[in-house]
């Protein structure tokens, strides 16, 4: 089984890159942010409560993300490996996932960091924001949150895999496709 953690602040290019991975290896994506977001659609009392934190560029209670990532993994049992995008974003989210992980004896390989500079991910994210209707991309503000919540909360979950020699890093500006060679580049590797 191959388990990767794509990670890297918001913009980065991990919902893009996870796109193209998973058709390439045959993988199972797992975003959080499209889980939450079709919990927002569906309007469900999850959806309610995670809508709140979202538009504000804040994080959504531990407890809500593990709870669907543990059920996520309950459902797909055959799968060849999973590519987590946007999770774990906090110690205690990747906590949980290694303890849900080890139940199937199938440890996180490599939590892959895609590196790409502040001004970058504001221009990407307010382009997006022209068309994605997302409310968190509209406004330079909530960006700037939730670059600042990544720098603060999430970005200790890098060395938490360090410590387990399983942190790799990517550059993330250029093309797509030239993003895409070097992430395959380093998931070759471990394959
Ligand atoms: P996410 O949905 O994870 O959103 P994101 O970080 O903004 O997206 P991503 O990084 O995948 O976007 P991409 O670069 O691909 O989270 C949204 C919110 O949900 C969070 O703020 C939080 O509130 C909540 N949430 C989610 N997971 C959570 C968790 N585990 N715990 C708590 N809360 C959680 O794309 C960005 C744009 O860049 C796109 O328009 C794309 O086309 C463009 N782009 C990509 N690569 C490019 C390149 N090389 N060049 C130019 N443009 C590029």
């Amino acid at each position: 089984m191959l388990n990767l953690i794509l990670f890297g602040p918001p913009g980065s290019g991990k919902g893009t890159q996870a796109a193209k991975l998973v058709e390439k290896y045959q993988l199972i994506h797992i975003s959080t942010g499209d889980l939450l977001r079709s919990e927002i659609t569906n309007e469900t009392a999850l959806g309610l409560e995670a809508k709140s934190f979202m538009d504000k560029g804040h994080l959504v209670p531990d407890e809500v993300v593990i709870g669907m990532i543990s059920s996520k993994l309950d459902d797909n049992p055959t799968a060849a490996g999973f590519i987590f995008d946007g999770f774990p974003r906090t110690i205690a989210q990747a906590e949980a996932l290694d303890n849900l992980l080890e139940f199937k004896e199938a440890p996180i390989r490599a939590l892959i960091e895609i590196k790409v500079g502040e001004e970058e991910l504001k221009k990407r994210l307010l382009e997006r924001g022209k068309t994605s209707g997302r409310p968190d991309d509209q406004n330079l503000e909530v960006i700037t949150n939730r670059i600042q919540v990544y720098r603060r909360e999430t970005s200790p979950v890098a060395n938490f895999y360090s410590s387990q020699d399983k942190h790799i890093e990517v550059y993330g500006e250029g093309t797509i496709d030239d993003i895409f060679n070097s992430l395959c580049a380093v998931i070759d590797k471990l394959a």
